[in-house]
C-alpha cells in the first residue's frame, strides 16, 4: 500500500495512457501514524461511534469463538482485521437502504440498531433468534434493519443486491442497495451477472468487495490473473475504486460518495477494499495450514482498530482511561447478553411450518397434525 493519500474522482474513466492501463490508484485518508488527510474528515461523533462499534465487534467475535470452543454454539465466522469496512459502511447507510452481506458484514445490523440479544440468539439459533434457528450461525438477517441473510453459497448476494436496486429504481425510491462479496466471489459467475446487469440497467447499487487476500486457503493470485479486483469493475463500465479497507475514513468517504451518487441517478459503483482476515476463515478452519505467521504479523501492523485508536487518542476523542472503562462496559454488556440469550428455550417445534406459505398446503397440515400428537421435545440443557 502506498502511504501517499490519493483519491480517484468519481468521474474518472480509464486512464488514456497505455503504459499503466491497470492503475486504479488507492484511496487512503488515514496514514499509519494516525494522521488524517483533512478531506476525509468525519464528524467527531461518527468517529467515536465507529471506534466503539469496532471495539465491540472485536469483543463479540472473541466471545463467540470462545463459546464455540466450549461447545456452546456450533459455528462462528469472525471479522477480526476487517472491521473497518462493515462498521464504516454501517455509519454511512440511510434507513431505507438495503444491505446484502457476504461473510463478514453482519455487524452492520448492530450499527443500525439491531439488538445485541437477537444478534447473539442467531448464533445460538434459539427462540430469541428472529430467523427461528433456521440459518447457520453467523448468517444473520433482520428485516427491521433492512439486512438480508447471506447465502453460504459464494456470490449470490451480489445479483440479489442488484435486483433490489433495480426495484428501487423502478419504484423511484431515493434509496440504494449495497452488495458485498469477497475476492474469491469475483471469480464466480454471479459476479459477472451482477456487474453486467448493474451497469446496463444503471441501478442504485454499491458493490463492495472485501479483498482479504484469501478465499479460505486459496490466495487471490491463485484464483485470478487480474492485477487488481477494482479493474474488473471498469471493464463492465462501472466507476470502480480501490481503497484501503483498513482505513475507516477511506471506506466512509468512498461509500458515502457512492451512495449519494446511486440515490441521485448516478448508477452503480464498485469498490475493492484491501484488507486482511487476521483470524481463521471460520471456527472450522485452521489457517496455520496454509499461510505464514510472518504474513499475519505484517498485516497486524495495519490493524484497522489500532490505526483508528491512534487517531482518536491524538484528537482528544478517547484516552487510555476512558478506553479501558469502555472495554469493561462492553465486556459486561456482551456477557449479560450471552447469559440472557443462552437461557432461552429452542424455537417452538411447530414454528418449522411457519413462513413458507400464506395458507399451509394439505400435506403440511397433515404433518402439523402428526407433530402435535408427538410427546414434547426433550429439554436441551
Ligand atoms: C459456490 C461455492 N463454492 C465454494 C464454497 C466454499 N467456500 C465457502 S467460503 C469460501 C471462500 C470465499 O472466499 P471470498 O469470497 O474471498 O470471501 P472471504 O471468505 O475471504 O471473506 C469458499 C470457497 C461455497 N460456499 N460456495
Amino acid at each position: 500500500m502506498t502511504a501517499k493519500p490519493s483519491t480517484v474522482p468519481l468521474t474518472q474513466t480509464l486512464p488514456p495512457s497505455a503504459t499503466e492501463p491497470l492503475d486504479v490508484g488507492l484511496v487512503r485518508g488515514l496514514a499509519d501514524d494516525g494522521t488524517l488527510d483533512p478531506s476525509f474528515a468525519l464528524e467527531p461523533a461518527v468517529v467515536s461511534s465507529a471506534y466503539r462499534e469496532m471495539r465491540k465487534l472485536r469483543l463479540i467475535d472473541a466471545r463467540m469463538i470462545l463459546l464455540q470452543r466450549q461447545g456452546r454454539v456450533g459455528f462462528y465466522g469472525a471479522c477480526e482485521g476487517q472491521e473497518a469496512v462493515p462498521i464504516a459502511t454501517g455509519h454511512m447507510v440511510d434507513k431505507d437502504d438495503w444491505v446484502f452481506p457476504a461473510l463478514r458484514e453482519q455487524s452492520i445490523m448492530l450499527v443500525r440498531g439491531f439488538s445485541l440479544d437477537a444478534f447473539i440468539a442467531q448464533v445460538f439459533g434459539n427462540s430469541g433468534d428472529v430467523q427461528k434457528g433456521r440459518q447457520m450461525p453467523s448468517h444473520h438477517s433482520g428485516r427491521a434493519v433492512n439486512q438480508v441473510s447471506w447465502s453460504s453459497c459464494i456470490g449470490p448476494q451480489i445479483p440479489q443486491a442488484v435486483g433490489a436496486a433495480w426495484a428501487m429504481k423502478l419504484e423511484k425510491k431515493q434509496s440504494a442497495a449495497i452488495g458485498f462479496c469477497g475476492d474469491g466471489a469475483t471469480s464466480q459467475a454471479d459476479f459477472h451477472v451482477a456487474m453486467t446487469f448493474a451497469a446496463k440497467f444503471h441501478v442504485p447499487c454499491v458493490i463492495i468487495c472485501q479483498n482479504n487476500h484469501w478465499s479460505i486457503s486459496v490466495p487471490t493470485e491463485r484464483q485470478t490473473a487480474s492485477k487488481t479486483i477494482a479493474i474488473k469493475g471498469r471493464a463492465y463500465g462501472i466507476p470502480s475504486f480501490r481503497i484501503d479497507g483498513n482505513d475507516v475514513f477511506a471506506v466512509a468517504k468512498t461509500v458515502k460518495d457512492a451512495l449519494t451518487r446511486a440515490r441521485h441517478g448516478g448508477g452503480p459503483t464498485f469498490i475493492e477494499a484491501l484488507t486482511y482476515r487476521i483470524g481463521a476463515h471460520s471456527t472450522s478452519d485452521d489457517p496455520t495450514r496454509y499461510r505464514s505467521d510472518e504474513e499475519v504479523a505484517r498485516w497486524r501492523l495495519k490493524d484497522p482498530l489500532d490505526r483508528l485508536r491512534k487517531y482518536v487518542y491524538a484528537n482528544g476523542l478517547m484516552d487510555e482511561e476512558k478506553d479501558a472503562a469502555m472495554e469493561a462496559e462492553l465486556v459486561a454488556e456482551i456477557a449479560a447478553a450471552v447469559n440472557r440469550v443462552e437461557a432461552l428455550p429452542p424455537p417452538e417445534r411447530a414454528s418449522l411450518f411457519e413462513d413458507v406459505y400464506a395458507q399451509p398446503t394439505w400435506n403440511l397440515r397433515e404433518q402439523m397434525a402428526e407433530l402435535a400428537k408427538l410427546p414434547p421435545a426433550p429439554a436441551q440443557h
